[in-house]
């Protein structure tokens, strides 16, 4: 008898034991960029397969990297930005992929997979574009108008000019809080490479923003979306598609605020966000699963929907609204994108020279 309760409670502790790893393996962990997806993306890939997805948001490359370089991340799928995925295969984060596990990969832009492998994954081997967009200044048109006494902004000057920033600190102004963004913005609108290492030219971009640190707001790389819709900001530098969303929200909370993108004339940073496997992830069954599907044409043509970024699927464009792809802030034409650059990573040194300028900015001293 005593016997017997022995083997039946080590045949529960058994069967609970299996049941835990089943439930693990039925867990996928996604680290994403906040704002970037749609409501009900996860849910239905959730529906569809039965797994359950742990999914959490960053707003920097650089969050993101501390967590990779570190190992053990805990994620399965990860979204870096391609600049900082080129330097982070060089570091062996990543597993290759296995196309044999992605039949939708055929629906990919060729010409974007050419360019981002290109630039930062030859052969594309570790990763597959998902939304790309521009780096600009969101405003209110309104607030502006009374603040500088222009009808539209289509100038770096209007932040970078010391003048111009000191009358629209009044109504608010925020930049983004990533260094290694706009310190390349600041570098561009001086009329140098905008991927300069060079020490002169990096001190020159940080005069530039401690002259106008004290009529900046606040930096941050998420929180101006909901700020500039509400009101409480009247311009920010951010990414695209998020000056968009905030375009969005405002027009669905009733047009008491009405809002602009701009690309300026002088050009601005583009980038490419990239989904990969990291090398220690655990469920990589499920994250093939989960890539697999978010390159179904009609799953990344509602995120683009959402999220008004430009996705790198080809066979997704016929389902994203025609008042996406026809707006030229997100789907910008030819001529505006010959003046986009890329973002390159800074190496090592360099960006630990920036990170160090970046505190200084933040700390205004
Ligand atoms: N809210 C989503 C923003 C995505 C921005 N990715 C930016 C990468 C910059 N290198």
């Amino acid at each position: 008898m005593k016997k017997m309760g022995k083997t039946l409670l080590a045949a529960a502790l058994m069967g609970t034991l299996a049941t835990a790893v089943q439930a693990d393996d039925k867990v996928l962990h996604v680290y994403n960029w906040s704002d970037y997806i749609a409501p009900d993306t996860v849910a239905n890939f959730e529906k569809q397969t039965g797994i359950k997805v742990v999914y959490d948001v960053f707003d920097s490359n650089e969050t993101l990297e501390a967590k990779l370089l570190a190992g053990k991340s805990g994620y399965d799928v990860v979204v870096p930005s391609n600049n900082f995925l080129a330097k982070q295969i060089k570091a062996g984060v990543y597993q290759e992929l296995d196309r044999s596990k992605l039949p939708n990969w055929k629906n990919l832009d060729p010409a974007l997979l050419k360019a981002v492998g290109d630039a930062s994954d030859p052969g594309n081997k570790f990763a597959f574009p998902y939304m790309w967009g521009s780096i600009g200044i969101g405003y209110n048109p309104e607030k502006v108008k009374a603040a500088l006494g222009v009808d539209k902004i289509d100038s770096w000057d209007a932040v970078f000019k010391p003048e111009n920033i000191a009358k629209l600190k009044s109504c608010g102004v925020s930049f983004l809080d990533a260094p290694t963004e706009m310190i390349p913005a600041a570098l561009h609108y001086l009329g140098l490479p905008s991927d300069s290492t060079k020490k002169e030219d990096l001190k020159k971009a940080e005069d530039l923003f401690l002259s106008i640190r004290p009529s900046i707001t606040y930096f941050h790389s998420s929180k101006y979306i909901s700020d500039l819709a509400n009101g409480n900001i009247c311009v920010a530098v951010g990414y695209s598609g998020d000056l968009e969303q905030s375009k969005a929200r405002a027009h669905e909370a009733g047009d008491k605020v009405k809002l602009s993108y701009t690309i300026p004339k002088e050009g601005a940073g583009t980038f490419y966000d990239m989904v990969a496997i990291p090398k220690d992830a655990e469920n990589v069954e499920a994250a093939y699963k989960f890539m697999d599907y978010l390159l179904q044409p009609e799953v990344m043509a509602a995120i683009t929907n959402a999220v008004r970024f430009p996705n790198g699927n080809k066979a997704a464009t016929p389902f994203v609204d025609k008042s996406i792809t026809s707006d030229p802030a997100i789907y910008p034409s030819d001529e505006v994108k010959a003046e986009l650059y890329a973002i390159k990573a800074p190496e090592k040194t360099a960006q630990r020279e920036i990170t160090r300028s970046w505190t200084k900015i933040k700390s205004g001293k």
